[in-house]
């Protein structure tokens, strides 16, 4: 038995492609110790195959039920893929779950769902500069229309573990001396604790946030930034690289870039 994890913005189009991949085939329940909904099914070609789906999300912060619940679930009960939906309309606010969830280095396949709206908007995206640059298979979905979805399961199945893509040297420096201190190899948990994540701290002993604090003092002091701000400004210099590799618009002056 697989379990393919799908995740994404709110309004990616997750329920639309949930229900083409389970059918009348769901259960609904909730999330442990939570009121949040869970739904899951096999897939209605392959009944080896669970799909799992979770809340909508923007980010990966634990400021409400819905990010608590999907951090809780990759990280204590990881699926054996992620398929991450992508609004194609919507690149850069999906580019930014994206990064985080690169973090988790889950096989991961990208779902650019919503494709069919490109041409109306004058929108070509390469799929292959998307996915050379994000080291992640792409593969192009309508789940209005039915288009792709077969493709993106085929994928699923082989696709590679995310790598997580490198930031400034002075913050990887410190994410590395976070690694060391906190003893915690996953790469998710050493982004939060630099970005001052209360859960994580409350993990930790004193003497360990008393290091941590001073590590991101010396790095916010270097790169002359406010701690979260530092990854909110990375994560984007990123994304803006992408979008400019990967979309083209055919008369500027009639579309609106996303
Ligand atoms: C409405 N292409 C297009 N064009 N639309 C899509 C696609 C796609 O690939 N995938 C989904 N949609 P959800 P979340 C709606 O409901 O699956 C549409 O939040 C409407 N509803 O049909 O719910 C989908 O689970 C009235 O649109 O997303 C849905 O991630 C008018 O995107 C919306 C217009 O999909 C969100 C649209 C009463």
């Amino acid at each position: 038995m697989k379990t393919i994890a799908l995740l994404g913005n709110p309004n990616s189009g997750k329920t639309s492609l949930f229900n083409l991949l389970t059918g009348a085939n769901q259960q609904v329940g909730n999330w442990p110790g939570v009121t949040v909904e869970r739904k899951s099914g096999y897939y209605k070609k392959e009944r080896t195959i669970c799909i799992q789906d979770l809340p909508g999300l923007y980010s990966l912060s634990p400021y409400s039920l819905d990010e608590q619940v999907a951090r809780d679930y990759l990280t204590q009960t990881p699926p054996d893929v992620l398929i991450n939906i992508i609004d194609a309309t919507n690149l850069e606010r999906s580019l930014y779950l994206t990064l985080q969830l690169m973090d988790f280095e889950l096989p991961m396949v990208i779902a650019l769902n919503m494709s069919d709206l490109l041409v109306s908007q004058g929108k070509t995206i390469d799929l292959d500069r998307l996915s050379y640059s994000l080291g992640i298979p792409v593969i192009a979905t309508s789940a209005l229309k039915n288009k792709g979805v077969d493709e993106l399961i085929k994928t699923a199945l082989t696709a590679p573990k995310a790598q997580p893509l490198d930031y400034d040297h002075r913050l990887e420096s410190a994410l590395v001396e976070i690694k060391k201190v906190a003893a915690l190899n996953h790469r998710f948990d050493q982004i939060k604790l630099f970005e001052g994540d209360p859960f994580l701290l409350t993990k930790l002993s004193a003497d360990q946030r008393t290091e941590i604090n001073e590590i991101v003092r010396i790095t916010e002091k270097l790169m002359n930034d406010e701690r979260e701000a530092i990854l909110v400004n990375e994560r984007y210099d990123l994304i803006g690289q992408f979008i400019k590799l990967c979309v083209t618009i055919k008369n500027p002056a009639t579309f609106n870039r996303t």
